[in-house]
């Protein structure tokens, strides 16, 4: 197959490239604009006989009408996707998020090209912390914040285009991923950098809040499955069981770096702040035979802080920014 893959210079998406080039014999064309989340050298050392890369917006039918023709299927991961940037310019995100996805809708229904479109599990809203409950396919969409609103705009887009247009699109929402290759403005990354670079993490509120950790190459096999076997205009929702509240990620990070674990601040918490997200991954472990492989978080994330220790130069030029623009808040 030949896949188009917008923002296959970000975090989930590079992932994804990776993934396919070593686990099959698809051709992938990368469309990504290179905000400032995306990175070139996140695909270095990829082959150029399997991988090409075009510069441009999705938002630009002329850039996206061309290379849709030539794709056998489109998997869409670009996105504005940080919550926090989100409630400070929510403009990006309607831009990238709904109008970006709008126009690929357009092109693949012109096209008649398979379409899979990359969500979050934060479209579903939040959990109470002492809830039992998951989210399920079936969870009615409440989104919090304007990132997470613009992503639940842009999922009922595509159900629209299945409906009225019979575009042949599937849909997944995924809980928080790490793993390498995440921008350190990032929950997991901002600790580690801070670490190696002698600052202090930065916990919001009291830390209480509660993430469901699947590694991105996890997400990556998930994805492969739904495009090979997933029933047409359906929602997969995909995760791997890795509930963790955010105090303990931080003690975590500090253990496994040799810190003493209690050497973090409380910080300045979000507004609105998502209080526990966790997926239900029932139905595409029994429809589609899915089984996560990283099963063992504290292994997958000491791998992690292998990799930034070992990639400072791929890092290294965002980290002052970040803690500048976060500084300003109090975080
Ligand atoms: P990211 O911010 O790391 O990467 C986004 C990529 O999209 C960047 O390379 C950026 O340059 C590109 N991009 C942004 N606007 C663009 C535009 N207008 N045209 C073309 N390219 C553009 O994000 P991520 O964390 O890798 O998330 C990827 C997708 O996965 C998003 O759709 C996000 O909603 C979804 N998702 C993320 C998570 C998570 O934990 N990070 C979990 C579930 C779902
Ligand atoms: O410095 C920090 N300290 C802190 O306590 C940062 C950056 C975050 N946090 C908290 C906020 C969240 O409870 O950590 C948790 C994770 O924060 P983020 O990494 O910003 O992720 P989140 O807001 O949960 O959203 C992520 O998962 C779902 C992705 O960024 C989204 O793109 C995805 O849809």
């Amino acid at each position: 197959m030949r896949l188009l893959v917008t923002g296959g210079a970000g975090f989930i998406g590079s992932n994804f490239v990776h993934h396919v080039v070593a686990h099959t014999d698809h051709h992938v064309t990368v469309l990504d604009k290179l905000t400032y989340a995306g990175n070139r050298a996140s695909l270095d050392g990829l082959p150029g006989d399997r991988v090409a890369f075009v510069q441009g917006d999705i938002a630009d039918a002329a850039i996206v009408d061309p290379l849709v023709a030539d794709a056998d299927a489109v998997v869409h991961y670009a996105a504005e996707s940080h919550n926090d940037n989100s409630l400070h310019d929510p403009r990006p995100f309607l831009d990238t998020n709904v109008i970006g996805t709008y126009t690929l809708l357009e092109a693949v229904r012109r096209h008649g090209v398979r379409f899979h479109h990359i969500s979050t599990d934060e479209v579903y809203g939040d959990l109470e912390l002492d809830d039992p409950a998951r989210f399920t396919e079936q969870t009615p969409y409440n989104p919090s914040s304007p990132y997470s609103s613009t992503k639940a705009g842009s999922d009922l887009l595509v159900r629209a285009w299945v409906r009225s247009f019979g575009v042949a699109a599937t849909i997944s929402n995924c809980s928080n991923n790490y793993g390498p290759y995440q921008h350190v403005e990032k929950f997991i990354p901002r600790q580690i950098t801070n670490v190696i670079r002698g600052i202090r993490p930065k916990l919001y509120g009291a830390g209480a809040n509660v993430r469901d950790w699947i590694h991105a190459d996890d997400h990556s096999s998930a994805v492969l499955t739904i495009l090979e076997k997933g029933r047409i205009g359906e929602t997969y929702l995909i995760g791997a069981d890795g509930e963790k509240d955010n105090k303990t990620v931080v003690e975590l990070i500090l253990t496994l770096m040799g810190q003493d674990p209690g050497a973090y601040d409380h910080v300045t918490d979000r507004a609105g702040h998502d209080l526990r997200y966790a997926i239900d991954s029932t139905k595409l472990r029994t429809e589609l035979g899915w089984m996560p492989q990283y099963g063992d978080f504290e292994a997958g994330l000491a791998v992690t802080i292998d990799w930034y220790r070992q990639h400072e130069d791929w890092w290294a030029p965002s980290k002052d920014g970040v803690e500048a623009f976060y500084a300003e808040k109090g975080q």
